[in-house]
């Protein structure tokens, strides 16, 4: 029984003109929440520190760095990091990454219990557009602000188990999980923010992106034998609404906790690493079942 308490810390809604302290003490409130109720770990959303920038069109995509941490951790987080080390939990959440050398991703990071990072992911599938497009109800110019991760999926050893990171729309594709899945993972942690409503498509509403949101998640964590937990900001920012939803799912495809509200909440769930190996053994026992000589065009179309 390798037993790792979770916290998913769904986030409400952040609006566009509020600042990153606010944001920090409303995630500090809720990684003493989780304290309380003996968290090993908590999982924060995509972009955790600001408002959903992609929907914002900017002409100079330099005047969206204002949007980007260009060190990590730093002063602004810094008490996220000191919190999370005096209550021993490991922490994990999304930012937007400007680094030294002029990159900007869509990144996720994740500690150990003292507060160090062991493990960064950047955002690989990028969903939207590059350039304004009048046509749609609202914008998602993630394609615009962010280039793709260039870190591949990575995993790693940590509170005695093999941790992997997505973020959002990586969900979506069922490679981001085999990849880790063929490393071995047990837990992968996913934040996102999803708009409730298709831009496309106005009739899509929040149900079947709820219903997506679930079939994508327990459909990862099924085929891969490992737990994923998938943790939302929510609510309505600056008029545009996103979905709740945060759920964490078992090795067996089963949602075990999920959110109930659009706002600030914590669902926790006491997950036992071992629960992966049967799967791992028998029915994805990946070594023994696949064919590889079959399976060409997914990597090279
Ligand atoms: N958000 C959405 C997501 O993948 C999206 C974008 C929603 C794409 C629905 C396709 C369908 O959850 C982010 N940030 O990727």
């Amino acid at each position: 029984m390798r037993e790792i308490t979770v916290a998913a810390a769904q986030m409400g809604p952040i609006q566009r003109a509020e600042g990153r302290d606010v944001v920090v003490c409303r995630m500090l409130a809720l990684m003493d929440e989780a304290k309380g109720r003996g968290a090993d770990l908590i999982v924060y959303p995509e972009l955790a520190l600001t408002t959903f920038f992609p929907r914002w069109y900017v002409e100079d995509t330099a005047q969206a760095d204002a949007w980007f941490e260009r060190d990590m951790p730093n002063e602004t987080v810094r008490p996220l990091f000191d919190r999370a080390a005096r209550h021993q939990m490991a922490m994990s959440f999304g930012y937007a990454e400007l680094t030294p050398d002029g990159h900007h991703f869509n990144t996720a990071i994740l500690t150990d219990g003292s507060g160090k990072i062991v493990g960064k992911y950047r955002k690989v599938h990028l969903p939207g557009h590059a350039e304004l497009d009048p046509r749609r109800a609202f914008q998602h110019l993630e394609k615009r602000y962010f280039e793709p991760g260039n870190l591949g999926f990575p995993v790693w050893r940590n509170l005695g188990g093999i941790f992997g990171l997505a973020v959002c729309n990586d969900r979506r594709w069922p490679e981001t999980y085999r990849v880790m899945g063929l490393q071995g993972v047990e837990m992968i942690l996913i934040g996102y923010n999803t708009p409730a409503v298709n831009a496309e498509k106005s009739e899509e509403g929040p149900e079947k992106r709820l219903f997506h949101n679930r079939l994508s998640v327990q459909a990862g964590a099924y085929q891969n034998s490992c737990w994923v937990v998938a943790v939302a900001k929510a609510g309505v920012e600056d008029g545009f609404p996103l979905i709740g939803g945060s759920l964490i799912v078992n090795p067996d495809g089963e949602i075990v906790a999920e959110a109930t509200t659009e706002g600030d909440e914590l669902v926790v769930h006491a997950c036992d690493l071992d629960a992966t190996l049967f799967g791992k053994k028998t029915i994805f026992d990946f070594a023994r079942h696949r064919r590889i000589e079959h399976y060409g065009l997914i990597a090279s179309r």
